[in-house]
């Protein structure tokens, strides 16, 4: 199934935000805790297997990948957080240089906040939403991985996290989502795609 996203390149990979493209156009983020699914989440988006890279070895992502769909629209994967065995030092690193990116970053318009739908709304989660919030982007949380859930469960966390994200915002949007199994992407595609249609 085509959508905006569909003919998407990869652009560069940053290990510093000064190695971004020029802040120019517009763009959205992918955040979320070390492999709860981002790098899949765009593969799936795109239609575009082997786009961004999967992770075999959780938080060893830790680039910024940036994918250009449009000239100067793009969809940025973020380096995962929250993974315990990365070394103290690339914490900080990696903490420095996202806060950075989310205070500086001009052509930011949006966040998609991946979680994982059997553990969603960790600590930085949390931030995010609230700082999504504070900044006036727009921000979409996937329940991430609901093929490892059954219909009960799915609904039940589904309506937990609607209930808690409202506490945050009452524009964030919230849904159940399967990168591995593509379910979602035409929900995913229709809530973000108008995000770009307004030049900022
Ligand atoms: N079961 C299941 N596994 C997934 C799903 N999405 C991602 N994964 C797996 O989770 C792991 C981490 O995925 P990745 O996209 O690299 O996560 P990232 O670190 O957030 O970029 C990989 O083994 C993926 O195959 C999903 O929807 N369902
Ligand atoms: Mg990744």
């Amino acid at each position: 199934m085509s959508n905006l996203f569909s003919h998407c390149e990869f652009l560069i990979s940053a290990y510093k935000t000064s190695q971004l493209p020029d802040d120019d156009g517009m763009e959205i983020a992918f955040a979320g805790r070390s492999n709860s699914g981002k790098s899949t989440t765009i593969n799936a988006l795109t239609n575009h297997r082997g786009l961004a890279k999967v992770s075999k070895t959780p938080g060893r992502t830790q680039l910024f990948n940036c994918f250009e769909f449009k000239p100067n629209k793009r969809l940025v994967d973020l380096p995962g957080y929250g993974y315990a065995k990365v070394p103290i030092k690339m914490k900080k690193h990696w903490e420095k240089e996202i806060d950075s990116y989310l205070m500086n970053r001009e052509s930011l318009i949006g966040v998609v906040i991946i979680m994982d739908i059997r553990h969603p709304m960790k600590s930085f989660d949390e931030q995010m939403l609230t700082w999504a919030h504070e900044s006036g982007l727009h921000s979409h949380v996937l329940l991430n991985k609901a093929d490892k859930l059954n219909n009960n469960d799915t609904k039940k966390s589904l309506m937990k996290v609607t209930k808690a994200i409202a506490k945050y915002s009452s524009s964030t949007t919230c849904q159940v989502f399967s990168a591995l199994r593509k379910t979602g992407t035409a929900e995913l595609s229709q809530v973000i795609s108008p995000w770009f249609d307004k030049q900022s």
